[in-house]
């Protein structure tokens, strides 16, 4: 059998977030990285990503994609997943501790991120609403009605369930949005989880590589 071709994932060309490893394409490279699978990397401009070629790999015109060999896959938490069942590291081998880990996947995307997207959304699309500050509070209070109770159940455990899994990957993942509203730190254990994710050399590897995108593309041309 002929060796394989590594993974193909698609990454913003120039990233709004300047290499600060917010994007979505992270939390892939991050899980590739712990899984120890090489893999490369197409970037897309802004243009390319609402036109046709890319809307056949992700009807929504978004990145991050994955390609290996005929499978082609979008959405950031299906992605990991996908590598977190095909490759050692990033999910435990006995099935209800797995099944745990998988809840908290679900979780960092389905009850953690969308107030923290509600955030992001009001700061960078909404400020010049006449509801603005009146609404900033609101949204600011559910994140931490989240980050209280998710800071409850971590105490003064390492990782959300026994061992470092792609649950804390993508939990971690999601609470690195938020560390511009200095949130996290109202919550010290959670701050030290997420500080212990970033620690992790996956993580490092993963964040040099996507800087590195932000950097060549600071350089000037010629
Ligand atoms: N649910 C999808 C997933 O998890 O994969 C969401 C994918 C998504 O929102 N992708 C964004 C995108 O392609 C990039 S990551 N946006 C372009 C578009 O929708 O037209 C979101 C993101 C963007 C910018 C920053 N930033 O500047 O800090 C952070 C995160």
């Amino acid at each position: 059998m002929p060796p394989s071709l590594p993974p193909v994932i698609t990454a913003f060309e120039q990233s709004p977030d300047r290499g600060r490893g917010l994007a979505r394409d992270m939390r892939v490279r991050w899980a590739l990285e712990e899984a120890d699978q090489p893999y490369e990397v197409r970037l897309v401009s802004f243009d390319a990503m609402k036109g046709p070629a890319h809307r056949a790999l992700h009807p929504f015109g978004q990145i991050p994609t994955y390609e290996e060999g005929p499978l082609t896959l979008f959405e950031s938490g299906a992605i990991v997943f996908h590598i977190a069942q095909r490759h050692a590291g990033l999910l435990p081998e006995e099935a209800n501790t797995r099944a745990r880990a998988i809840s908290w996947m679900f979780a960092a995307l389905n009850t953690v991120e969308p107030p923290i997207l509600d955030l992001q959304t009001i700061k960078f699309l909404e400020r010049d609403k006449s509801w603005y500050e009146e609404r900033l509070p609101m949204v600011e209070n559910r994140i931490r009605d989240r980050l209280g109770e998710l800071s409850d159940h971590l105490g003064n455990a390492e990782w959300l369930d026994g061992a470092f899994s792609a649950g804390d990957l993508m939990m971690v993942a999601v609470l690195i949005r938020l560390r511009a509203s200095g949130l996290l730190n109202e919550y010290p254990n959670l701050a030290a989880y997420v500080a212990r994710g970033e620690a992790r050399p996956a993580y490092q590897r993963a964040f040099a590589a996507q800087l590195a995108v932000f950097v060549a593309s600071q350089a000037p041309a010629g």
